[in-house]
């Protein structure tokens, strides 16, 4: 089998699974509806690799929707710090703690679950690609969204399907019931991105003078660029970093030379501030690409309101990420020293 054949299938066709993810969330609508606009306290985000960076996106966006204070945590810390989460432990019975696994058997996530559980905690809802994992038997409630089920170890369609399935939760949430609708035009969106997009994707994977990769993202934005980082790391070994906009200039900026590639994901609401990072990253010599709504190098047009694409910014990049690999003789469908789940003993 060619090098990459899975990773190129899993991204090229993931539309399907952000349908499916839509789908699947209509289906349990009725369950969704009192259990996400419940009076809690916080709503905790966790998940691992991957997931713990779709956990940041999720909970910027699921505040910013609902108003609801909620938070991103790697499973990890719940785990072995189950208080970390709520200082005055006011876990109990007030937080809705949504665990987000593609494999849905990481240890941490599990054990982190747990011990949420044994704190006499809240709801615990589950997001994940796979069923009969441990994850969805231990959840109150579980979204398995089988679409997004994949062969390679680095996550692409799985990731965009979750994302895609906590875009619909922060709608629930927010009681904003008539744009779930709007999530329908989604996949058409991305099917013209990957199509239009794949010889620029190309031609940046190929561009094998870069040497380093900044992710910059505000906002829930932040959580895409840190996916976006780790996809270019796992694949292609090579060093990126994700930052929010404005961070980038106080340090990491001095790291551009002419063989930098600085990535923008733009908003529309914050753009100007975040343009100008951009520009002053090309003033020093860096290759900028920027994804946005319109006038960027990689430009949705998908006439959706900003809170419900985010999703898009996601299947070029990972393309790009694809294409580095193949140019650099690795396979993506098997990054170096990574395991597709991590279980612990
Ligand atoms: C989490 C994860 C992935 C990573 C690698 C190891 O898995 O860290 O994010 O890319 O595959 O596992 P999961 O809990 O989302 O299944």
């Amino acid at each position: 089998m060619e090098r990459g054949y899975h990773t190129k299938n899993e991204i090229f066709s993931q539309t399907e699974a952000w349908a499916n993810a839509l789908d699947v969330v209509e289906a349990q609508r009725s369950r969704l509806e009192p259990l996400l606009q419940s009076d809690y306290t916080q709503v905790l985000f966790i998940g691992c690799g991957s997931t713990h960076y779709l956990s940041l996106a999720a909970a910027t966006l699921f505040q910013d929707l609902s108003g609801k204070l909620a938070r991103g945590l790697p499973g990890g810390e719940l785990w072995m710090n189950p208080h970390f989460a709520t200082p005055n432990n006011n876990l109990r019975r007030k937080t809705l703690l949504i665990a987000i696994s593609r494999s849905g058997s990481t240890t941490e996530t599990v054990r982190a679950v747990e011990a949420f559980k044994a704190l006499d905690g809240g709801t615990v809802l589950a997001l994940t690609n796979y069923p009969d994992q441990p994850l969805v038997e231990m959840a109150d409630l579980a979204l398995v969204v089988e679409k997004g089920q994949e062969q390679s170890v680095a996550q692409t369609r799985s990731f965009a399907s979750l994302f895609v399935t906590t875009t619909a939760l922060a709608l629930i949430a927010a009681g904003r019931r008539s744009e779930l609708g709007d999530l329908r035009r989604l996949p058409a969106v991305g099917e013209r991105l990957l199509r239009d997009y794949d010889p620029l994707a190309r031609q940046w994977g190929e561009n094998l003078t870069l040497d380093r990769f900044y992710f910059l993202g505000s906002g829930f934005r932040y959580g895409l660029a840190c996916e976006a980082n780790l996809k270019m790391k796992e694949m292609t070994l090579t060093h990126t970093e994700p930052f929010h906009f404005l961070e980038f200039r106080h340090g990491p900026k001095s790291m551009i030379t002419e063989t930098t590639a600085v990535v923008g994901l733009l908003s529309d609401t914050t753009r100007s501030h975040e343009q100008r990072v951009l520009e002053e990253a090309e003033g020093l010599g860096a290759r900028v690409l920027s994804l946005a709504e319109n006038d960027a190098t990689v430009n949705f047009q998908s006439g959706l309101a900003e809170i419900l694409r985010g999703v898009l910014y996601l299947p070029v990049l990972q393309a790009i990420a694809y294409y580095r690999s193949l140019a650099k003789g690795l396979n993506p469908d098997r990054p170096v020293n990574l395991t597709s789940v991590v279980v612990l003993d």
